[in-house]
């Protein structure tokens, strides 16, 4: 059971692409009704029950921000329950939505993500118009914002919107959720590369993204570390400027809703109806969404098969198929229509008799208490989605059993089938074993029912729609705490000015600075990462001031150094501290060069460059390096751990060498020396050094920051966790500082 904490946030405000509520005049009256789909019943019971679930925590009215044709007035005008939440209407030009949402979401997004990959269209047009209405979204929001909200964004038609509100209010508290399933790199990479690039980042505006699955929530990760080249560790993204935590929410319904339901005199008299209309016969029953996803079709060759294969069952089963009308405009959706009507015309014709018709098909919505009696009154909930996102319909039906009779067949491509292992699991595609399971379901014995049943139940009492959302509440929280101690970290305007005060009065100043990833961007070959004449002249201004030793502390080999800094005021320090060069004179070896292990490593390296597409090895004077970065990534790791394995072994040999890892490189050198045990010499032999300034990027920095003292500043770049003082978001950043050190050198000389 998840507790209930107190949060920061004031308001919940809710957008998603539906209001819950449609306005529709009939006969001159305008009524409110309720829009279907999951999303809907999930969000409309946490408004309805606010109250009770989230007494202490939010202010009492959730703000909803969904598309509408209707003004905020009108909405207003016919509310009759204005207690629960205000609806604020986004307009969109109809036109508009068109390309937006029957092109981009429904034609593109929607198969994709569900695997259908072969009808998703991808239209340049459908993209732009994705983004104006993203944009619409936005500048409702954004006038209702308030400091301590909660900005909760649902689903794939909002993609790009955490990440407007976010550039517009960097601290904003901003949750997303994806209710339909994350596919898997290799289909989301199908999409141009502007498209999936701007989803993921949009996303990636969010503090929290949740899925319902730890699959959707791995998809994810790795497509973020693929497309963005941004790691992650225990489920929290590092992108250069925040950490963000992606993971899985298996959505739950309002298990007293329906359990409750079906002890009340409305829903007794529904059963009343059935049991007379269908005597004595069992009665397996489905609902769903008019939906390729939801495998109507393929349920219907199933029961074909079962009809086929078992006709003692004859005469005394009926199956009752209720499809929802939903999307039927789209032509793709008429013609599967067709087909279903097509196919229980077919399956009626060869097996009706006079008095019995196998299957009962309804295109049409239900009531609530028609919809609970059904779930409740049926020996068979038949629920085989191709492929779903959660599907709360399977939990429904679980909650809807008052007498446990019922048994769940349900899909192994659906969500839900990670909580509900006691329903009878298929393969949606397999029709034969669908047909048996139907078999198998009605022939089961009260006992096995009532088990099942039973324990499915309470698990679904435990993990509610309530506990749902204060799970994805409190990780929230969690994740926007670890941002406030992060955010000490960075360097802000004050730690900067101490930073900059202390140089400013300092005699003799060391400033160690690691070359990749720190001084230039990271390149997908070292030798592209080359300094620009910008870097060229400030480190030569920095470096002219007399109190200086400017340090450049790199694993690059002396050749690359020496190329482009040998001829200035700068001490390089080469190979992780194996070389070092004072200003203007030779190398020196810090480190007795005995290479002789070389000859047993280069052949593991080579082996491995030619098993791993896209790596390469670099030889330096005292080490030898693998690099993959340009690699699979995936690849490439299992790659890198068999080559880490296979190095131990030669290393118990050679007990004298280290392995060290850096950032998509597996490095192997002689015990003894790092970039921490070089600085500390350096400091050491400098003597009187009265400030230190050391900043770097990769895992092979730490030990620089680890080994300088305390009073040390050390500065880590990027927003990963590190053993330096400070963090600096971004590269542009450091020399944005060194800019700054070279202004005070400027006006101490001036003595100002
Ligand atoms: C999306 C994801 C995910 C349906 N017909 C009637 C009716 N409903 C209600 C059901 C249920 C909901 O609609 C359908 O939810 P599902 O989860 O089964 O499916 P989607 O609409 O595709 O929902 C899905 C969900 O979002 C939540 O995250 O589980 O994977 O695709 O609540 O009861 N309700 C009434 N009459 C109907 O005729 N009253």
């Amino acid at each position: 059971m998840i507790t209930q904490d107190k949060y920061t946030f004031n308001r919940l405000v809710l957008a998603s692409y539906r209001l819950p509520f449609n306005l529709i005049t009939k006969d001159k009256q305008t009524q409110i009704v309720q829009n279907s789909g999951g999303l809907v019943s999930a969000i409309l019971s946490l408004s309805q029950k606010m109250d009770t679930n989230f007494k202490q925590n939010f202010a009492k009215k959730i703000l909803w921000v969904g598309h509408s044709e209707h003004t905020k007035k009108e909405f207003a005008d016919v509310d009759s329950d204005k207690n629960t939440f205000d609806v604020y209407p986004v307009n969109i030009d109809p036109k508009i939505n068109k390309k937006y949402y029957s092109g981009f979401c429904n034609d593109m997004i929607w198969p994709l993500f569900f695997f259908f990959s072969s009808v998703a269209v991808m239209d340049e047009s459908y993209f732009e118009n994705y983004i104006k209405a993203n944009h619409l979204f936005f500048d409702v929001i954004e006038k209702l914002i308030q400091p301590d909200d909660l900005i909760w964004v649902h689903d794939y038609q909002l993609f790009l919107l955490p990440r407007l509100i976010r550039k517009r209010f960097p601290k904003a508290n901003i949750g997303f959720f994806l209710h339909i399933p994350f596919p898997s790199y290799e289909i989301f990479r199908m999409m141009p590369p502007k498209w999936r690039k701007e989803i993921l980042l949009g996303m990636l505006g969010a503090d929290l993204i949740g899925f319902h699955t730890n699959d959707y929530t791995q998809h994810f990760l790795k497509t973020v570390s693929r497309i963005l080249g941004y790691e992650n560790s225990l489920r929290k993204i590092f992108a250069q400027d925040n950490i963000i935590k992606a993971d899985a929410f298996p959505i739950g319904i309002d298990y007293d809703q329906f359990s409750l339901a079906t002890e009340s005199i409305e829903i007794e008299k529904e059963i009343n109806k059935l049991t007379d209309a269908l005597g004595e016969k069992k009665f397996i029953f489905s609902v769903d969404r008019l939906d390729y996803t939801k495998g109507i079709l393929r349920r219907l060759l199933g029961l074909e098969y079962f009809l086929k294969n078992y006709p003692m069952w004859h005469g005394r089963v009926i199956f009752n198929m209720v499809v929802v009308p939903s999307r039927d405009t789209i032509p793709r959706y008429q013609e599967m229509k067709k087909e279903i009507e097509a196919t229980v015309g077919m399956i009626n014709g060869k097996y009706s008799t006079i008095g019995w018709r196998p299957i009962i098909y309804q295109y049409k919505s239900l009531t609530f208490n028609e919809l609970v009696a059904l779930y409740s009154f049926s020996h068979v909930g038949l629920i085989t989605p191709l492929r779903d996102g959660m599907n709360l319909v399977a939990k429904e039906y679980v909650a809807s059993q008052r007498h446990n009779i019922g048994v769940l067949i349900l899909s192994e491509m659906a969500g839900a089938v990670a909580e509900l292992g006691e329903a009878i699991i298929v393969n949606p595609f397999d029709k034969q074993e669908m047909g048996e399971a139907i078999y198998k379901a009605l022939e089961m014995n009260d006992d096995e029912r009532n088990h099942r049943i039973f324990q499915m139940k309470n698990r679904l009492k435990t993990y509610t729609v309530f506990s749902w959302t204060n799970d994805f509440f409190n990780q929230l929280q969690l994740i926007k705490n670890e941002q406030k101690i992060m955010e000490i970290k960075y360097i802000n305007s004050d730690i900067e000015k101490e930073i900059l005060t202390n140089y400013k009065h300092a005699n003799n100043r060391v400033i160690f600075l690691d070359y990749d990833g720190t001084l230039v961007p990271l390149a997908k070959y070292p030798e592209l990462a080359t300094p620009n004449p910008n870097l060229i002249g400030q480190l030569k201004k920095l470096s002219s001031d007399d109190k200086n030793s400017i340090v450049i502390i790199s694993g690059r080999d002396q050749s690359f150094l020496e190329q482009w800094f040998g001829d200035m005021n700068i001490f390089i320090i080469a190979e992780h501290g194996a070389l070092i060069k004072k200003p203007l004179e030779k190398w020196e070896y810090e480190i007795d060069i005995d290479t002789g292990w070389k000859d047993n490593v280069y052949p593991v390296f080579q082996r491995y460059s030619d098993r791993c597409n896209g790596s390469f090895i670099e030889e330096k004077k005292a080490s030898l390096a693998w690099h993959f970065r340009n690699c699979d990534a995936d690849f490439a790791f299992v790659r890198s751990q068999e080559l880490k394995e296979e190095l131990k072994e030669i290393m118990s040999n050679e007990l004298s060498l280290q392995i060290l890892e850096g950032n998509k490189v597996i490095e192997i050198k002689k015990k003894g020396y790092d970039k921490g045990f070089a600085a500390i010499k350096f400091i050491d032999q400098k003597k009187n050094v009265d400030y230190i300034l050391a900043i770097g990027d990769d895992k092979t920095d730490e030990d620089l920051f680890k080994a300088m003292p305390s009073t040390s500043y050390t500065i880590k770049v990027g927003s990963s966790p590190s053993n330096a003082r400070y963090n600096l978001k971004y590269q542009n950043d450091v020399l944005s500082l060194i800019d700054k050190l070279i202004g005070e050198s400027v006006h101490s000389e001036m003595g100002e």
